[in-house]
């Protein structure tokens, strides 16, 4: 059982400089503080299945970010090698907010429909006990109320693109005219303009639905990208030999089953009946008049010529590639121009000097690589997340940092900013060093990683692994039993299991060491399963 949690606990384990305010519009890293802590403003923008391909800052191939792009050139950092701890959204937003590993924090999958156990520390409550005002608006998908937040307004379970439901503080719902990824923005801006206490710091997390699945785009969106083709992936066409685990899952791009043509691709069609068709209508059912118009007359003339030219094969998965590339993108157009809004008005309000500002996504996903939509895999596309950080003054490091974090590391990173003593049952490490400019000698050689969301949608067996900066080593469990290494100096796109090759056996026992240290290090009882 976990420790009972109070508040009232927490302020009198601060440092007494904690606790007093400083005006936030003007924390500087001169604080009168006695700790020297900054406490600088924190704006948190994370995003859902935002992927690091899909980022111009990361990777120019297909996107064009100019706002998010900004964080990382405009006194920012980009950080290269950054991993989940469990790739799928409530376990991330778990790990994130308590600053450790998914076993620790109880909050191991979605789909067992178990509340988050909100009465745990979080980072918003240390803050918010130091002084901090703390605020949350958008996806929250841990099931219980949030908690350690003076304001928030969340949207229920995924919620929806279009005229969605809030629920509000007082447990009210309320359905609010507007395109989601412009709704939360709107609230979050409002809130710093007339919704905090302005001579305390404070902590704002921007939480957008966008990118999540079925990539409804804003009507102003639509006709964006319809000219240019995608190059596949090289590996689109993966047979996934040699990895079980990897052909069992159900997220194919050609699958009709698994990406959907109605629901996904949004080919409505009145004589066919696909697993997800009722869903869509369900969305399309929340549009307005005006909403639907500009829906339909862009989409018809696309439905008619798909219909028309029944592709099979090759050709469809193709044409689905392409579509979901498409929709994707105009889907993200809001999501980097709300970015925008939100550096826009920090600028105009004097805050970029003292407000770190921090992107992430809760995991990345795969765009066509290995064939595939969706996440969970700890393989790169979806083990990475992207994360960008927009830094104050007297945070000096610029450009690309390389040393391997992960995203239980922001907790503590929060709480030092803070100027609150690192709780020592937070797996995270600060990542304040980094900022600063520094590269410790010390700092980690290896991630660990632990998936649990099975039987599910998608089908990916449960599994857990470690990653170094060469190598990755993964065992998948429950009803399978399988090994998988990768070097991923010779194999970046992890096509070649070379587990059990010969030659092998050395890094292979050195990897396996390093994962049970892990697993002791954080006391995950898996290692009592297998050993
Ligand atoms: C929904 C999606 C899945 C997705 C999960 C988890 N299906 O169930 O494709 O993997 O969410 O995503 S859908 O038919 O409802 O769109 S997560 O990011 O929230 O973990
Ligand atoms: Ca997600």
């Amino acid at each position: 059982m976990k420790a009972p949690y109070s508040l009232a606990a927490a302020a009198m384990a601060l440092p007494v400089c904690a606790i007093a305010a400083v005006d936030a519009d003007h924390a500087d890293s001169t604080c009168c503080c006695p700790s020297k802590a900054p406490r600088y403003n924190i704006v948190y923008i994370m995003t859902d299945d935002h992927t690091a391909q899909m980022l111009s800052a990361y990777d120019t191939r297909y996107a064009h970010t100019p706002n998010l792009d900004r964080l990382a050139n405009e006194n920012g950092v980009k950080f290269n090698r950054s991993f989940v701890a469990n790739s799928l959204s409530g376990p991330s937003r778990a790990c994130i907010i308590t600053g450790k590993h998914s076993h620790a924090n109880g909050f191991t999958d979605n789909e067992s429909g178990r509340p988050f156990d909100g009465s745990q520390p979080t980072y918003p409550k240390y803050l918010q006990a130091a002084g901090y005002q703390t605020a949350l608006f958008g996806k929250w998908h841990l099931i219980s109320e949030p908690t350690g937040f003076d304001t928030w307004r969340v949207v229920p379970g995924q919620g929806d693109y279009y005229n969605p439901t809030f629920i509000n503080q007082d447990g009210s719902e309320e359905i609010v005219h507007g395109y989601l990824t412009n709704l939360i923005t709107d609230m979050s801006l409002d809130w710093l303009d007339n919704g905090r206490d302005k001579s305390k710091p404070f902590a704002l997390l921007i939480h957008h639905k966008a990118q999540h699945r079925n990539w409804m785009a804003d009507t102003c969106n639509l006709r964006l990208y319809e000219d240019v083709t995608f190059s596949l992936p090289d590996n689109f066409y993966d047979d996934y030999a040699g990895r079980p685990a990897a052909e069992a899952a159900e997220m194919r791009i050609a699958s009709a089953h698994d990406m959907d043509i109605q629901y996904d691709l949004k080919m409505l069609h009145p004589d066919s009946v696909t697993r997800l068709r009722a869903n869509y209508e369900a969305f399309l059912g929340r549009m307005d008049a005006e909403q639907r118009k500009a829906w339909d007359d862009f989409y018809d003339p696309i439905i008619k010529e798909f219909y028309e030219s029944n592709l099979q094969g090759k050709e469809l998965a193709e044409w689905k590639f392409q579509r979901y590339m498409r929709d994707y993108l105009k889907t993200l157009k809001s999501l980097d121009d709300n970015v925008g809004r939100v550096l826009d008005y920090l600028d105009a309000h004097n805050l970029t000097d003292s407000t770190l500002v921090v992107y992430t996504s809760d995991q990345g996903f795969y765009m066509g690589e290995h064939g595939w939509f969706d996440k969970r895999f700890m393989y790169e596309e979806s083990l990475n997340t992207p994360l960008l950080m927009k830094l104050p003054k007297g945070l000096d490091a610029r450009g690309d940092i390389d040393e391997m974090v992960q995203n239980i590391d922001y907790a503590p990173t929060f709480l030092e900013i803070a100027g609150v003593t690192v709780p020592d049952d937070i797996h995270g490490k600060s990542l304040l060093p980094l900022l600063r400019g520094e590269h410790p000698d010390d700092w980690r050689d290896a991630v660990y990683y632990h998936y649990y969301e099975y039987p599910a949608e998608h089908c990916v067996k449960r599994h857990y692994g470690v990653r170094t900066d060469r190598y990755k080593l993964i065992h998948f469990y429950n009803d399978i039993d399988t090994w998988e290494l990768y070097d991923l100096k010779d194999d970046p796109q992890e096509m070649n299991n070379i587990y059990g090759k010969p030659g092998t056996e050395a890094i292979t026992d050195r990897l396996r060491t390093r994962l049970h240290k892990l697993q002791e290090q954080y006391d995950d009882p898996i290692r009592f399963k297998y050993q």
